[in-house]
């Protein structure tokens, strides 16, 4: 395919309630929405990187300038026919996979929409549905187990639960009391280091699904240890930046589960082969997610769809997160079920008048 412009757009979106997690509270989305045109056909990407370098090291501005500087121009000089490609074309630049998946993206669901066809069908996903978890990410514990039973009534399929030294035990003694039977999983966002074994080894009380990137969150060798020393399952979110890095986690022993996010592992290929790995070696995987506004999460839909994402992802109704989403249709779970958007690509098309109100910047990049 001949790529004629590539649309960068900054949008800034309000969270409906700050999102607590151990690195910090967060009230509003900012974005990087990608648009690819070719031959008269657009698709659409998202970026996950953060002003700031809180999840991982990667950032708005440099991603922008990398796209700008290095990913674009190639992309519009020299097409490419088929989004397989770019991975490894791409891989001359070294790490970035937020930015370069930012872009990847948009060329995938341009590609699908071309094709006439689903995206999930070009990554071998046949379910019509997925089941959802949330993530849960508020203070004080009362307002968690609130929440808690709020998703559970709503018939959400798995609850997660941020945590961190000082607001864990006490946290899930809470919503284990209120819900006993629950499918209950924590994510620590690298709040922990391995003289906390202690309370860690406590966790193993709770009847935990897993524990998600309890360690530093570049850390494999940690991990491996730590596992040696808990019964609850280690799940990968942060440190998993890239098929050879899952591969170095399984071969080292450093998780169990795998949390897939297309934005820090490098792009839907690089999901494939992931999935494909972690399939190979009988590997749980899920799809994490990043608050992402309708385009990245109808992406994170229809990657989930893979036979390999065996448990509920974080792929919860977008009315969670948004008083109102810059796509169309909305993205709802009815009984902890996603469908999934069935029309060509990604299934959702921008709500333009919408998408204007909340956005920063627009800048195109042509021939
Ligand atoms: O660690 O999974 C995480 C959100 C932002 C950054 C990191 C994480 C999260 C979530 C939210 O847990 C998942 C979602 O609802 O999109
Ligand atoms: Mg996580």
């Amino acid at each position: 395919m001949k790529i004629d412009e590539v649309e960068l757009r900054i949008v800034r979106l309000p969270y409906r309630a700050p999102f607590v997690t151990s690195f910090g509270a967060e009230s509003q989305k900012v974005a990087l929405l990608t648009t690819v045109r070719s031959d008269g056909v657009e698709g659409y990407g998202e970026g996950v990187m953060d002003p700031l370098p809180m999840y991982r090291e990667e950032t708005l501005a440099g991603a922008r300038s990398l796209i700008e500087q290095a990913l674009a121009p190639d992309l519009i000089t020299h097409g490419c026919t088929h989004p397989s490609e770019l991975l490894d074309r791409w891989s001359r630049w070294r790490g970035n996979p937020m930015a370069k998946t930012a872009l990847e993206l948009a060329v995938w669901d341009c590609f699908a929409r071309q094709q006439d066809v689903p995206l999930r069908t070009l990554l071998g996903g046949d379910r019509t549905e997925i089941p959802v978890g949330a993530s849960l990410g508020m203070n004080p514990v009362a307002e968690m187990v609130a929440a808690v039973e709020r998703h559970v009534a709503e018939g959400y399929r798995r609850v997660k639960l941020k945590i961190e030294p000082g607001r864990d035990l006490d946290v899930l003694e809470a919503v284990r009391a209120a819900c006993p039977e629950i499918e209950l999983t924590v994510d620590a966002n690298s709040a922990y280091t391995l003289d906390d074994v202690d309370v860690l080894r406590r966790f193993d009380d709770f009847d935990l699904h897993y524990v998600e990137q309890p360690l530093h969150w570049d850390d494999l060798v940690d991990h491996a240890a730590l596992a040696g020393l808990v019964r609850t399952p280690i799940c990968l979110d942060e440190s998993l930046t890239s098929p050879a890095r899952v591969r170095a986690a399984l071969d080292l022993g450093s998780c169990a589960v795998v949390n897939v996010k297309v934005g820090r592992v490098g792009g839907l290929t690089a999901v494939q082969r992931i999935h494909d790995l972690c399939v190979d070696r009988g590997v749980p995987m899920w799809c994490g997610g990043m608050l992402e506004t309708g385009v990245g999460r109808a992406h994170n839909i229809h990657l989930a769809t893979m036979p390999g994402f065996v448990y509920p992802g974080d792929t919860a109704s977008a009315s969670r997160t948004y008083a109102r989403d810059i796509v169309e249709p909305a993205l709802e779970a009815t009984n902890g079920i996603m469908p999934v958007p069935p029309g060509p690509g990604i299934g959702v098309e921008l709500d333009r008048p919408f998408l204007d109100e909340v956005t920063e910047s627009v800048e195109v990049l042509r021939r």
